[in-house]
């Protein structure tokens, strides 16, 4: 038997029955009942289910609770089904409009007392915020309508179904429908009501909908209002008690624009907002407007008349548990902690977030590019072949998606562009959906990055363009072909503002050269910046067998079709930690750029428009790394786009010891984000008097060597170092490999140049085929003379005949054991290396090694094209905090520049490390973890790292850059570590 609904899962119009045409969220004084809490739920594996359920008198008593807002899929511990995560395939055949009978279908319902005193509304709406992904909704038996559209608002008109007292409100969600073909965003497919459901009583007289669009010129401020009434409820007046207005318009004709004097501008930096009250005597809207003009302006996007550089995040609604299911207080803490990272901007990729998001981003301040729930992906591997965006059938569906988007949000300063959607290819609905957001906002720009040739948006975007290419795109004259486009198109696209919808992607460990792009900036006024890809991971909270919790990716839920980890590209961790690449990121588009000059310091600000009054700059002095002098400057405020010169703190240089002068320009009072004393931007000089590495000793006199032989604190067997300050150890051996990242497996065909990285071919596979993760020995020789040992080690993998000749030459230098390593590649390796390194086992057991403390860049890792967070100074960590969580294990917790490290246990030092920079100046960096980067290349989670409370040290020459191939570029050439011979100099003393 087909139910009525069952019909309407393959039907491309976006709603039926009682369906009302949208308008804004609003925060209105008219009664509401919020019908979030606890319905009755029931999941059918098939939408061919019968209705009777919808019929007033249904006995649910066998059915369960579920509670609303929520997934169902997240629900029950697995008794509604498991979520299933796809980027750019459809999990189900591509035969649009249908979708198969496999379609699981929760039925809804629960009663809703209304009050006596709603007889005298003039009707009732029942609102759903969020549903996904099509539904049909019944009250008291009778069937009021559906609709699809998942991220989007949708109200029906149920007065004439509703009664005072009890009713009954049932529903049919089922997670496929033909909107499914819209909605093949990168993320999880989690069915279910994940938005409020409320019952609205609408006043006679009251007010439908406002819109208060906003202008900012010269200190004066314009509303132009746009009031959704009847006749009846006028007067209408509209309030801002913060700028003395209060403006009566009598009958519907009167409503005019209302200039007001003396405003301060809205921007991202300074979201100056005034409260307005729109008001009839039957119902009051509380709003906050911030005055503010979006323009463009042949290349320029300009604010208030000054370019915007957009330093955004691509922002998904996600979290662990929840899905996305909106938590205030999370949403306030995410936006907060953008703010501290230095984040301007906001694309809510790819979908409208929850309205309430929008007020946040209003108060807290952010650029937001808003984007409309529409991406039809999949269609890609047919060519594009049937895309809905080109398909008259889909007209009215991707109409009803921008409407909805557009009118639910329009009176958000905040939000300074709409965008249409995201890889939905091209096509006319496309071009409709932009003529219909042109003829009703004005005040916006439209974006889509889909339409390469600029055929019917504002602005030119790209995703994930080289940093050569971003250049070309930036360049007056530049002739260099676009993306998809025509000679003629590309000088087109050059007449127009730039930005990034998508770069910099941040999978695993990565990505590299965000410097690189945010250089272009600064030399090309038509690149406006862009929006990482992404800000979070989308993990979900799951345990193993054995009650293990663990962050799920794609495959861990059983899924037929899934891309695996490749949902885990956030600059945050699933659990809100900040990644090294966040820190990066702050450190890169720092809004104070410091010029050091001499005896004088050239301070930029680069805001948009806010001066520097809001900050405090300090200074310190240290010596090797610890404070000996340090205070307040005196700094003029710097107006937005000015700079000032300011003469440097006095620096008392060290003789012995390296010499550095941190600036750090700190918020002088708390904000809504961060306290006073947060820092904003740093920099550093090195003003360390020259000092020389002591010179290799010549040692005369080898002998073949045999048996055992003590040198120091080290103990040697046969040329190998078995014991250390009297702890046992392994090593130091030769280690190429890293734990490949998940750029390392990216195989992109952009190489950058990079002979040394071939396209099409993951770097990690070359690394494997060479057999670097599984080097074996050869020891050639082993000789000793007077305080000294030598070997000399041919290391090389099966069925390769290419090697690497390693000679360790150990000796006492001054009471310390000095180990100089010379590393020489044979003819012939044909791939960048992941690294040039040693590696040495600590003993584990009862003093297992558990702490490190050092001197050199810190306190994150650090890779050679990711090194503008990293500082000079002194760090210490414990060793399970030393690498990060990624959600796939892999290479992490590089500290570049070490000079010195002591290896502690349980609190007392162990060992002291001493490493010596190279003939060119070079000093290694480091890592410490408990599995060796063969074990972390074998996890697919963190929790299949086989129990471990081994030490691992590696002290690399050099480690290859990150990049961002996960889905972008290569690492840049400059930082692709080919194979080259290194030496390694340490020197080694037993603490305490
Ligand atoms: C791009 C998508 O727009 C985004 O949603 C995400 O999937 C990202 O890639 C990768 O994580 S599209 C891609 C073909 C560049």
């Amino acid at each position: 038997m087909h139910s009525s609904t069952f019909r309407h899962v393959s039907d491309t119009a976006p709603g039926r029955g009682a369906l009302r045409a949208a308008r804004a969220w609003l925060h209105s004084d008219a009664p509401r009942i919020p019908l979030d809490g606890n319905w009755r739920f029931r999941l059918s594996p098939t939408a061919a289910v019968p209705e009777d359920f919808a019929a007033e008198g249904y006995d649910d008593g066998g059915w369960d609770d579920i509670p609303v807002p929520s997934h169902w899929v997240l629900q029950g511990d697995g008794a509604y089904g498991r979520p299933i995560y796809t980027n750019v395939q459809y999990p189900f055949p591509i035969d649009p409009p249908h979708v198969p009978d496999e379609n699981p279908t929760g039925d809804y319902r629960r009663h809703v007392e209304l009050p006596a005193a709603w007889s005298d509304a003039e009707r009732v709406l029942l609102r759903f915020d969020g549903v996904e992904s099509l539904f049909t909704v019944w009250v008291n038996g009778e069937e009021v309508g559906g609709a699809a559209g998942s991220r989007l608002a949708h109200e029906f008109d149920v007065t004439a179904y509703v009664r005072p007292g009890d009713n009954v409100v049932a529903l049919r969600v089922h997670q496929w429908s033909a909107a499914s073909y819209l909605e093949d965003q990168d993320q999880w497919w989690l069915p279910g009501v994940f938005r409020e459901v409320t019952l609205l009583a609408r006043p006679a007289g009251g007010i439908d909908d406002v819109w208060l669009r906003t202008g900012f010129d010269g200190g004066r401020g314009r509303i132009e209002p746009e009031i959704t009434a009847g006749p009846e409820a006028f007067p209408v007046t509209l309030r801002l008690p913060g700028l003395g207005v209060e403006q009566v318009w009598a009958t519907p004709a009167d409503v005019a624009p209302v200039d007001v004097e003396g405003v301060h501008p809205w921007s991202a930096e300074q979201p100056r907002l005034y409260d307005a009250i729109v008001s009839s005597a039957a119902e009051s809207i509380a709003l906050r407007v911030g005055f503010r003009t979006v323009e463009i302006r042949g290349d320029r996007f300009l604010v208030n008349g000054r370019r915007v550089v957009f330093h955004g995040m691509n922002r998904h609604e996600t979290h662990p548990e929840r899905g996305r299911v909106f938590d205030e207080a999370h949403a306030r803490e995410d936006l907060a902690r953008m703010k501290r990272f230095n984040v301007n901007a906001i694309r809510t990729s790819h979908y409208p977030p929850h309205p309430r998001l929008l007020d946040l981003a209003d108060e807290l301040g952010f650029w937001v590019v808003l984007e409309c729930d529409l991406e039809t992906h999949g269609f890609d591997k047919l060519g594009w072949a049937g895309n809905p965006s080109d398909d008259p059938a889909w007209r009215a569906a991707c109409l009803d998606r921008i409407e909805r988007t557009v009118e639910r949000d329009k009176n958000h300063p905040s939000i300074v562009m709409w965008s249409l959607g995201n890889e939905a290819g091209t096509g006319g609905n496309l071009a409709a959906m932009s003529a219909w957001v042109h003829a009703r906002d004005t005040g916006r720009p439209v974006h889509y990055e889909g339409d390469h040739a600029g055929e019917y948006t504002d602005v030119y975007s790209r995703m994930y363009a080289s940093v050569p290419e971003t250049e070309q795109i930036g360049t007056d004259g530049s002739t260099t072909p676009l993306l998809n486009c025509t000679p003629a198109q590309g000088a087109r696209q050059r007449t127009r503002p730039f930005l990034h919808c998508e770069y910099v992607h941040a999978m695993g460990n990565g990505p590299g050269a965000i410097d690189q792009y945010e250089a272009l900036v600064h030399d090309h006024p038509r690149l406006h910046g862009g929006f990482v890809w992404e800000w979070r991971d989308h993990g979900i909270l799951a345990t193993t067998e054995d009650g293990t919790p663990y962050y799920a990716y794609g495959g861990d839920f059983g899924e037929v079709v899934h891309d695996g980890n490749f949902v885990m590209d956030g600059m945050l961790l699933s659990d809100d930690v900040p990644t090294p690449s966040l820190h990066e990121y702050k450190a890169v588009v720092q809004p104070i750029r410091f010029a050091f000059d001499g005896d004088e310091v050239e301070i930029g600000n680069l805001r948009h428009s806010a001066d520097t009054s809001d900050l405090t700059l300090r200074w310190r002095v240290e010596h090797d790394g610890t404070r000996v002098d340090g205070g307040d400057l005196d700094v003029p405020v710097v107006p937005a786009g000015g700079s000032v010169r300011v003469p440097l703190p006095p620096i008392a240089v060290s003789r012995d010891a390296e010499t550095w002068l941190t600036l750090d320009a700190v918020l002088a009072a708390d904000t809504a984000w961060a306290p006073a004393g947060h820092v904003v931007a740093t920099a550093q000089l090195d003003r360390s008097a020259p000092r020389s590495a002591p010179a290799v000793r010549p040692v005369t006199g080898w002998r073949p060597s045999e048996g055992t032989l003590a040198l120091g604190i080290a103990e040697f067997a046969g040329g190998s170092l078995v014991r250390l300050a009297g702890r046992v150890v392994a090593g130091p051996r030769l280690e190429l490999f890293r734990a490949p990242t998940d750029n390392d497996k990216g195989a992109s065909e952009e190489v950058e140049g990079s002979d040394a990285s071939v396209p099409g071919v993951s770097n990690a596979d070359l690394w494997r085929r060479d057999g670097l993760d599984r080097l074996t020995t050869r020891r050639v020789s082993v000789e000793a003379t007077q305080g000294a040992l030598r070997t000399l080690d041919r290391v090389s993998a099966a069925d390769s005949a290419l090697s690497v000749s390693v000679e360790s030459v150990w000796s006492l230098v001054d009471d310390a054991l000095e180990l100089r390593v010379e590393i020489e590649p044979s003819r012939g390796w044909s791939t960048v290396w992941p690294r040039i390194g040693v590696r040495l086992a600590l003993p584990d057991g009862a003093a297992a090694v558990d702490g490190v403390a050092w001197f050199g860049l810190g306190p994150f890792e650090s890779y050679p094209d990711s090194l503008r967070a990293a500082r000079t100074g002194r760090f210490a960590s414990t060793v399970g905090d030393f690498g990060v969580d990624y959600a796939r294990p892999q290479e992490t917790g590089h500290r570049s520049r070490v000079r010195e490290l002591t290896l502690t246990a349980a609190g007392s030092e162990v060992l002291h490390l001493t490493a010596l920079p190279d003939t060119q100046g070079r000093r290694p960096g480091f890592s410490l973890s408990r599995h060796t980067p063969q074990q972390i290349a074998r996890a697919g989670h963190p929790h299949e790292l086989p129990p471990s409370t081994a030490t691992h040290l590696i002290v690399d020459a050099a480690q290859h850059g990150l990049g961002s191939r996960a889905c972008g570029p290569d690492v840049w050439p400059e930082f692709a570590l080919r194979p080259e011979s290194r030496t390694i100099r340490l020197r080694f003393t037993a603490a305490g």
